[in-house]
C-alpha cells in the first residue's frame, strides 16, 4: 500500500465516501499543472465555460476538461504521477483506468459557488468504483472556496438530477437533456446542520478522493487569492459503459467501440493507469 494511505483511509472511503490525502502531489508537478491553469486562463479552450462569457470579468470563475490527450505534461501527469495508486488503493480496485481532468479555476472575489450535486448522473456510466481526486492547486478553505462534501451520501442509493454550474452558460446546454424523472438535490445549504459536512482546510498539493455518487458542493471565493483545483476522474473494476442523453459530451458513443453495458475496456479512451501488484495477468 502507499505510504500514504493507511487500512484507516480505506475504512473511511467506504464509510464516508470521501478520504484527505496530504501532501499527495509533490511541488515539481505542482508547477506542471500550474502552467495549465495559466494557459485556461490566458486562452480557454474548446470545452471550457467561463463566467466572462456571461459578463462576469472581476471574479471570474472558469472551468475546462478533458486536456490529458492533447496535453503531455496532463498525460504524463495523470498516468506517472502516482495519482492513480492513491485512487486505486483507496477504491479497492484491481484496475484503475482514467477518465478525464477537470480545472476549476476561481479567481479572486469570485461570486461563483459550485451547487450542491453529485457526479455519476453527468457521467455515461453505471458503477459504484467511479471516484475523483480533487487537487488543491492553491491554499483553501471555507473562505477560499474549499470543496465540501456531505459525509455518508455515497450510500444514499440515490441518484439525483444534474444541474448546470452556470445557469446561463449554452455550453452547458448537454446537462438540461438529463432524466427529468431524477430527484432534485436536497437544498444542503438550509439543512447543512442535519449532515455531517466534510470541509476541511487543504493545502496546495493536497488531494482528496471521493466516490462520484458523493453529494458534494463549493461556495464562491471570498478572498484575494486565484483558487484553483484540478479534480481527475477514475474508473474502477465494476464500471460499465451506459451513455445517455444527459451525459458529458467529451467522450460519447462515437468516440468508442463499447457497447452500452459493456465493462470499460477501450485502453484508447479509458487508459489504465494502475493495476494492484497481486492482481495477475
Ligand atoms: O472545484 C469546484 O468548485 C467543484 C469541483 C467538483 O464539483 C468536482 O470536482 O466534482
Amino acid at each position: 500500500m502507499s505510504s500514504r494511505l493507511s487500512p484507516h483511509d480505506i475504512d473511511a472511503y467506504e464509510r464516508d465516501g470521501v478520504v484527505l490525502v496530504k501532501e499527495a502531489v509533490s511541488l515539481d508537478w505542482l508547477a506542471a499543472l500550474d502552467a495549465i491553469v495559466e494557459r485556461i486562463v490566458s486562452v480557454p479552450g474548446r470545452w471550457a465555460t467561463d463566467t466572462r462569457d456571461q459578463g462576469v470579468d472581476q471574479g471570474r470563475a472558469i472551468d475546462e476538461r478533458y486536456l490529458w490527450r492533447d496535453e503531455p505534461s496532463v498525460r504524463r501527469f495523470v498516468l506517472d504521477s502516482g495519482v492513480a495508486a492513491l485512487v486505486g488503493e483507496t477504491m479497492n480496485c484491481r484496475t484503475l483506468r482514467f477518465y478525464y481532468d477537470h480545472w476549476f479555476v476561481k479567481e479572486r472575489g469570485s461570486m461563483t459557488a459550485t451547487p450542491w450535486h453529485q457526479d455519476a448522473p453527468y457521467w455515461p456510466f453505471t458503477g459504484k468504483q467511479i471516484a475523483s481526486m480533487w487537487i488543491a492547486l492553491s491554499d483553501v478553505d471555507r473562505e477560499s472556496s474549499g470543496l465540501e462534501l456531505v459525509k455518508g451520501s455515497h450510500l444514499w442509493n440515490q441518484r439525483f438530477r444534474a444541474r448546470r454550474f452556470v445557469a446561463t452558460d449554452p455550453k452547458d446546454a448537454w446537462i438540461d437533456k438529463g432524466d427529468p424523472s431524477d430527484v432534485e438535490v436536497p437544498d444542503i445549504e438550509r439543512e447543512r446542520d442535519r449532515h455531517d459536512i466534510f470541509s476541511e482546510p487543504m493545502k496546495r498539493g493536497d488531494g482528496l478522493i471521493f466516490s462520484a455518487w458523493m453529494v458534494h458542493a463549493a461556495p464562491a471565493n471570498y478572498t484575494a487569492i486565484r483558487r484553483a483545483a484540478l479534480s481527475t476522474r477514475w474508473l474502477g473494476d465494476d464500471v460499465r459503459w451506459q451513455p445517455h442523453p444527459g451525459a458529458d459530451p467529451t467522450v460519447g458513443p462515437a468516440d468508442t467501440k463499447l457497447q452500452p453495458g459493456e465493462l470499460v475496456t477501450d485502453d484508447e479512451r479509458f487508459p489504465v493507469a494502475w493495476t494492484r501488484a497481486d492482481a495477475g495477468g
